[in-house]
């Protein structure tokens, strides 16, 4: 539970009045934008973007399950989870937890700003730590930008701080807001190879035609830094996600089993949603040596049809 002096300094030093305010969910601290331009929710832990909605939109661009945790220590289910250091299982110990420790790290606020059209910027910062090196003995510091307007920019950038390289994987792992994802369809990566892990992990190659999914669907395209593009005829909009830095996208749906097996998702959610994953994941695990810096960005927003 934060401390009211927590939340008191966090407003004192980086609370912008009509713009950016702190303020204490459930027992997390949450940065909340609330501009002309943007609407929009930013919890420290895990630096877990929670909420965009631009001016303009009707349906918030990201998906929250209403069933979702906003519980110390647990991912909130939807929105954008930082997946940092490792993608999915670790490969070299399977009861590490899935994904990494940065989606329920406790991030720090490096600063805040708001620009005179309503856009505001969010810098937070997460540096290694014991608990950290007993999961992965590496010294890093990551920063994540977070930037919301009439565009959703996150900017997630990684520095070597260690003596010796490092291979790390990370996805920004957005959930999209859709009207029936049965009638949504994926353009942007037509022909890329992807692993499949709804068929062993099998290796395909994709179609030319846009992708309509049809059942559970989890998939790691592979060395395609393409703009993805969301056509959601049900909500009369695209989403786009632009993005640098990254070189795997994932699209993942769990469909109606999959989800009944979630406690944090509705059993009837899954058609209101589909992740589209700007990541580097698998074959596309990036090294820093030490001293260097990564960073990866998504750019979303959407767009009438
Ligand atoms: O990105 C897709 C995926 O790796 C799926 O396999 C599924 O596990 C999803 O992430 C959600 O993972 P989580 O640990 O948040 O339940």
């Amino acid at each position: 539970m934060p401390s009211g002096t927590k939340l008191d300094d966090l407003q004192a030093r980086f609370g912008v009045a009509g713009a950016l305010r702190f303020e204490e969910a459930g027992g997390l601290v949450r940065a909340v934008v609330a501009t002309a331009r943007a609407q929009g929710d930013v919890y420290l832990q895990g630096a877990h973007v929670a909420r965009y909605r631009p001016a303009g939109q009707q349906q918030p661009v990201l998906f929250v399950s209403t069933r979702s945790a906003f519980a110390a220590g647990k991912a909130i289910r939807g929105g954008v989870p930082l997946i940092f250091p490792w993608f999915g299982a670790k490969a070299d110990n399977p009861s590490a937890p899935q994904h990494g420790f940065a989606r329920v790290a406790a991030f720090d606020v490096e600063s805040a700003r708001a620009d005179g059209d309503g856009k505001v910027t969010l810098v937070l910062r997460l540096e290694a730590d014991a608990a950290s090196r007993r999961a992965w003995p590496h010294d890093f510091v990551a920063r994540y930008r977070v930037t919301m307007g009439e565009t959703l920019e996150l900017a997630f950038e990684v520095e070597n701080r260690s003596a010796s390289p490092f291979a790390y994987e990370e996805a920004l792992h957005t959930y999209l807001t859709v009207g029936d994802v049965r009638k949504a369809t994926i353009g942007g990566l037509a022909g890329t190879t992807f692993i499949d892990k709804v068929d062993g992990l099998k290796r395909k190659r994709e179609g030319a035609a846009p992708i309509q999914l049809g059942g559970e669907t989890d998939r790691v395209y592979l060395d395609t830094t393409a703009t993805c593009v969301v056509d959601d005829p049900v909500l009369g909009r695209r989403l786009v996600v632009d993005k640098q830095g990254s070189a795997s996208t994932v699209v993942w749906n769990p469909w109606n089993e999959k989800a009944k097996g979630m406690a944090d998702f509705g059993d009837d959610e899954w058609p209101r949603m589909v992740c589209i994953e700007t990541a580097n994941a698998a074959d596309n695990a990036v090294t820093l040596p030490p001293g260097a810096k990564h960073e990866t960005s998504a750019l979303i927003r959407a767009e009438a049809r």
